[in-house]
């Protein structure tokens, strides 16, 4: 395969209700969109940045500059998808732009091929267990509204977003609410420090599946001390960020479960061997969610379709975040989402709801 070069394409999307975390509030979305021309087919991704350097250090800005400064041009000589993560080894850090570079040319060369991603990753399920993150709200009645909403529409799982102030009590709540046999999870997005563990310990009255990313990315060891402390399971996210992690924190016993989203680990490869490893650790993985339209949603529900994925994932509908989404939307059928089987992704945006959100478009030859 020969890399002609890339799309950078950024759209703006509203969601349809703020999305509340322990860094902060996403209201409207800002995505970079990249499309790979090759001499075999064209390939797409999302990726996952973030505008401002919260949940990880990368951010938008910084994405678009190192995509175009060093990363498209290492890409010359790369022939295959699997010769993206080699060729920008020497570059630290940046696994989101690393992955959407990755990403969009394995679209590209399984279509050339007429190959499925689910078929290229290993998968084995024709459907995924449907999963939602429900942010941090104003109000505890104004919360249990959400959550009720989205078990009536067939959501499996309920993960509630944690941080001082918004946690035990309202797991409390939510138990009261809807009862023992809801499958529920809390996410802290590092909001703790070993000093709050008798706190979070009261968490273990609730049953809950894991408790994920309580303390810092780089707090390994803390995690697997606050484990110790703890009955309710501990989940790593921020702190996953390469195979090599993953393997470190499984062996110090900082994490009994993980949350695999391919963008925090530089792409759908890696994202596998951390599956792969995790499997052969007998700890079970979920497919995390970094709010993505139907294009980075396809590629995730395909990685969800792996046998060690035995917890449902954030991989939710469409209408969870975006009223009208740029692919033919993603349609939750009895708690699950048909996993894709067509060339590639299986799906591409649909040009003119493209161009209705485009803001900007530029090409980055390789
Ligand atoms: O910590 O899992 C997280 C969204 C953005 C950044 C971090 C996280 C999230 C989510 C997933 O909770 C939301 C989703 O895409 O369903
Ligand atoms: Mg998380």
């Amino acid at each position: 395969m020969k890399i002609e070069g890339f799309e950078l394409r950024r759209i703006a999307l509203s969601i349809v209700s703020p999305f509340r975390t322990s860094f902060g509030t996403q209201t409207e979305r800002d995505i970079l969109l990249v499309k790979a021309v090759t001499d075999g087919a064209e390939g797409w991704a999302e990726c996952v940045t973030l505008p401002q350097p919260v949940y990880s250090p990368e951010y938008m800005e910084g994405s678009v500059d190192v995509l175009k400064r060093y990363f498209i041009p290492a890409m010359a000589d790369v022939r295959d998808a699997s010769g993206v993560a080699p060729a920008l080894h020497k570059f630290k850090g940046h696994p989101m732009s690393k992955a959407v570079l990755e990403t969009a040319l394995l679209d590209a060369e399984l279509r050339a091929e007429g190959r499925s991603f689910a078929r290229e990753l290993g998968s084995v399920h024709e459907r995924v267990p449907c999963g939602v993150s429900v942010g941090i709200m104003d109000s505890v009645p104004e919360l249990l509204d959400a959550v009720g909403g989205y078990i009536n529409e067939g959501y499996v799982r309920i993960k509630l977003k944690i941080e001082p102030g918004w946690d035990v009590d309202v797991v409390r709540a939510v138990r009261e609410k809807f009862g023992d046999d809801v499958l529920l999870q809390v996410d802290a997005n590092t909001a703790y420090t070993l000093r709050d563990a008798r706190h979070l310990a009261k968490l273990d009255d609730f049953d809950l599946l894991l408790i994920e990313q309580p303390l810092e990315e780089e707090d390994i060891v803390g995690h697997a001390d606050l484990a110790k402390m703890l009955k309710t399971p501990i989940c790593l996210d921020e702190s996953v960020t390469s195979a090599q992690t993953a393997a470190a924190a499984i062996r110090l016993g900082a994490a009994s479960v993980i949350n695999i989203k391919p963008g925090r680990v530089g792409g759908y490869l890696e994202a596998r061997r951390i599956h792969d490893l995790a499997a052969a650790a007998g700890v079970p993985v979920w497919c995390g969610g970094m709010l993505e339209t139907g294009l980075g949603r396809a590629a995730n529900i395909a990685l969800a379709s792996l046998p060690g994925f035995t917890l449902p994932g954030d991989v939710s509908a469409s209408g969870r975040f975006y009223a009208t989404d740029i692919t033919e939307p993603w349609v939750m059928e009895d708690g699950h989402l048909t996993v894709p089987t067509g060339p590639g992704l299986g799906v591409t945006p649909i040009p003119e709801v493209l161009e209705e959100f485009t803001t900007s478009v530029e090409w980055v030859a390789a």
